[in-house]
């Protein structure tokens, strides 16, 4: 990871950068009118949030992600806008906003990017939602505000190098040492973590019971090593958690709730976030290659003039009309209280295989110049091969309907 500060200063002189910040006219397609079935809180949350990202994203995105760059000194203009912890009560710091605002800030930060996407779901579902349901008022004083404000930034440790897909099968435990627990183990492929100033964890105790704890930054034993090489979320930082004799205070132990149900609590407002934020990508594909279209002359006439070309942009629309009404939806259900986490997963699964096909049709449509990093395409493709494994692959989400269609598991 480069100096951050470095590269600021470098993208802060570079005309072609500030030349793409002129250029982000993007406006997502509508084709529904779902937009009346928006109030006007939401359309002001998705206001503010798409001009936040025109301004401050767009211009340094594409940069960041080819020189694998975290931009974390956007995290306090993330705060300021409400993007983090926008469902967590107004007392903590949190917005207190509806899951359909939620929906949305996802749905614009990942027409940015699914890189910074990820940095604040993980932020938002994973580390602050479980804090606030799970700890208590000593935890939620504590941590809440900082991770709301952007002073600290938080990852989310499930899955282990031997126990990704089967979570409950982790190695990771902690011990009872009469004043402190003593954690030791590993998880690996972790958003936000060489970041991260507090990590949720989730461990074993003695009886093999799931438990979350919060570890800091300089915990000694505690290390969180980036993980290198990645072609996909370049812009996002990812790495391991490693615990070799982590004395953790017992007051960081969150007591409300154990069990594999609780980290699978946090899954089910993520991967809420995910299915909204999947359709940000699929748009921002959708429009450029329509624009592209339009303008790119072949044979003597627009591309956009063949039927093959409008046969993609017809499909692409209606996939992502379809992904906008099961995600109103499915919104509508979560903030009743109803949504169930096959609901959750059939919207995840679903809206990010369209945003996937999306990518790869608009990639065609731009022919050569769609492999460049002169349009958004193939870094939204990369990013979702990640959007497609995270939180669930593609295939675990399918089991998991499955078994809810046939009361059978299939996981074994
Ligand atoms: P299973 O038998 O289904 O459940 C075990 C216990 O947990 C309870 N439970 C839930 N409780 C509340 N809400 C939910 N959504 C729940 N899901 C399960 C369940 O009732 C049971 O409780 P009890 O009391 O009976 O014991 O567990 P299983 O081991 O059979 O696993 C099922 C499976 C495969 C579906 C599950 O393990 C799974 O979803 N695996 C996928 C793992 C995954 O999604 N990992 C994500 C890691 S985090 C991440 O990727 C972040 S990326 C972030 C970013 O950058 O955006
Ligand atoms: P595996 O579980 O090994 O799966 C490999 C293949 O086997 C997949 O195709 C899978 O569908 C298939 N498979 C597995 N079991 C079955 C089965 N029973 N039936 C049929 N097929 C099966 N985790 C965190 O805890 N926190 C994070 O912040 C986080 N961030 C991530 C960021 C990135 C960029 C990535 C790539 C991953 C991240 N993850 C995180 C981990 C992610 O959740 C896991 O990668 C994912 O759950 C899959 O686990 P795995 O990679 O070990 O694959």
């Amino acid at each position: 990871m480069q100096d951050t500060l470095v590269v600021e200063n470098k993208y802060a002189k570079d005309e072609r950068i500030k030349a793409r910040n002129v250029n982000d006219t993007f406006e997502s397609p509508d084709f529904y009118q779902i937009d009346d079935l928006l109030d006007e809180e939401h359309k002001i949350v998705r206001k503010s949030i798409r001009d936040f990202i025109k301004k401050e994203l767009t211009p340094i995105i594409e940069e960041c992600a080819e020189h694998n760059v975290f931009p974390r000194w956007l995290i306090p203009k993330f705060a300021e806008i409400g993007a983090f912890g926008p469902s967590i009560p107004e007392e903590y710091g949190g917005s207190g906003m509806d899951y359909i605002s939620y929906g949305l800030i996802m749905q614009e930060v990942e027409r940015g990017d699914s890189g910074l996407r990820s940095m604040a779901s993980v932020q938002s579902s994973l580390v602050m939602y479980p804090i606030w349901k799970f700890g208590n008022e000593a935890q939620r004083n504590k941590y809440l505000p900082k991770l709301a404000s952007g002073e600290m930034l938080g990852c989310f440790g499930l899955t282990e190098p031997n126990h990704g897909s089967n979570p409950s099968g982790m190695t990771t435990n902690y011990k009872d040492m009469g004043d402190h627990y003593l954690l030791n183990g590993a998880k690996m492929w972790i958003t936000n973590s060489p970041e991260a100033d507090i990590a949720v964890v989730w461990a074993k105790n003695e009886e093999g019971r799931i438990h979350g704890l919060i570890v800091e930054r300089g915990m000694d034993g505690f290390s969180a090593p980036e993980i290198h090489n990645k072609w996909s979320l370049r812009a996002s930082v990812t790495g391991e958690l490693v615990f070799d004799n982590v004395k953790v205070p017992k007051e960081n132990l969150l007591p409300n709730k154990s069990g594999l149900g609780a980290p699978m609590m946090c899954l089910d407002s993520a991967r809420y976030g995910i299915a909204w934020g999947a359709l940000g990508a699929a748009m921002d594909c959708y429009e450029t290659a329509r624009r592209y279209s339009i303008e790119r002359q072949q044979f003597d006439r627009p591309i956009a003039s063949f039927q093959l070309i409008q046969k993609k942009l017809a499909e692409m629309l209606t996939e992502i009309t379809k992904g906008q009404l099961l995600v109103w939806r499915l919104g509508k259900l979560m903030n009743e209280g109803k949504a169930t986490t096959a609901q959750i997963s059939l919207a995840k699964r679903n809206n990010v295989e369209i945003a996937l096909q999306t990518a790869r049709e608009a990639r065609q449509i731009l022919g050569g110049m769609g492999i460049t990093g002169e349009y958004p395409i193939m870094r939204h493709m990369m990013n979702l091969e990640s959007v497609i494994t995270y939180e669930g692959t593609h295939d675990i989400h399918l089991l998991i309907l499955g078994r809810e269609l046939t009361g059978v598991p299939a996981f074994v």
